[in-house]
């Protein structure tokens, strides 16, 4: 069995789907995709163009970052997930969540005034509200745990929270949720994990909020050297 992922740089999907791949040991060579200039040969092999893209054995095609990493998952019996089956559904659960947290992050990227932007971060802010919940009533356990799926899925929020926590905006911040605060440290601080992601990231991510953001107010402040 051989594995191919194409992928962008700045996607947190591939991400997500690349550090299954790192926790799964499988092989895999990676083609990094130029969003604006997808090479033919990519386009012929996956006409919708998106990533991630895992191609197994060079005939399968696996669009999707949750496909990829259950599939990673089976391939590697299972010790991706909780054994247990309650665990394995909260973790599932939880993958959800962060799912949310992560498209909700777009609108601060995207928001035109100071105050929208601060809303769109409360919004970020209260959906990982319930996985802080979670860990601090002890329902999800983290500490001390082998990383998984679910830790695949928040290393690449956490990725991003760090950069917009570094541009010093003074609101912001993880005050409200430390626990996942310290969760998303420890993961990006895992040797396993930091490599399969871009390393350093900032430039990719700021070169992302001044053409994605465009006109923005993160935009702005990045375009006026503020931070
Ligand atoms: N639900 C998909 C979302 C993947 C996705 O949105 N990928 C974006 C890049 S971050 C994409 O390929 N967009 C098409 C394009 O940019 O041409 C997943 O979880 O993999």
């Amino acid at each position: 069995m051989f594995l191919e992922m194409y992928q962008f740089l700045s996607c947190p999907y591939c991400h997500r789907a690349s550090v299954a791949i790192a926790l799964s040991g499988l092989p895999c060579t990676f083609h990094t995709v130029d969003p604006a200039n997808k090479p033919e040969s990519f386009l012929h092999l996956w006409p919708q163009g998106s990533v991630p893209l895992l191609v197994v054995d060079g005939v399968h095609l696996l669009p999707d970052s949750t496909a990829i990493s259950e599939y990673l998952n089976d391939r590697v019996d299972g010790r991706l997930h909780p054994s247990k089956l309650e665990e394995r559904a909260l973790h599932r659960y939880a993958i959800e969540v962060i799912g949310a947290s992560l498209r909700l992050l777009g609108p601060v990227m995207t928001a035109r005034e100071e105050a929208a932007m601060v809303q769109a971060w409360h919004g970020v802010i209260d959906s990982l509200g319930e996985l802080e919940e979670s860990l601090e009533a002890g329902h999800l356990v983290r500490e001390g745990e082998s990383p998984m799926l679910l830790d695949a899925a928040l290393a690449t929020v956490a990725l991003r929270l760090r950069e917009y926590t570094a541009l010093g905006h003074p609101k912001l911040v993880l005050d409200d949720i430390p626990l996942v605060a310290a969760w998303g440290d420890g993961l990006l601080a895992d040797p396993i994990i930091r490599s399969a992601m871009p390393h350093p990231f900032t430039p990719i991510f700021r070169r992302l909020v001044i053409m994605r953001g465009k006109g923005g107010y993160l935009a702005s402040l990045l375009e006026n050297g503020t931070t």
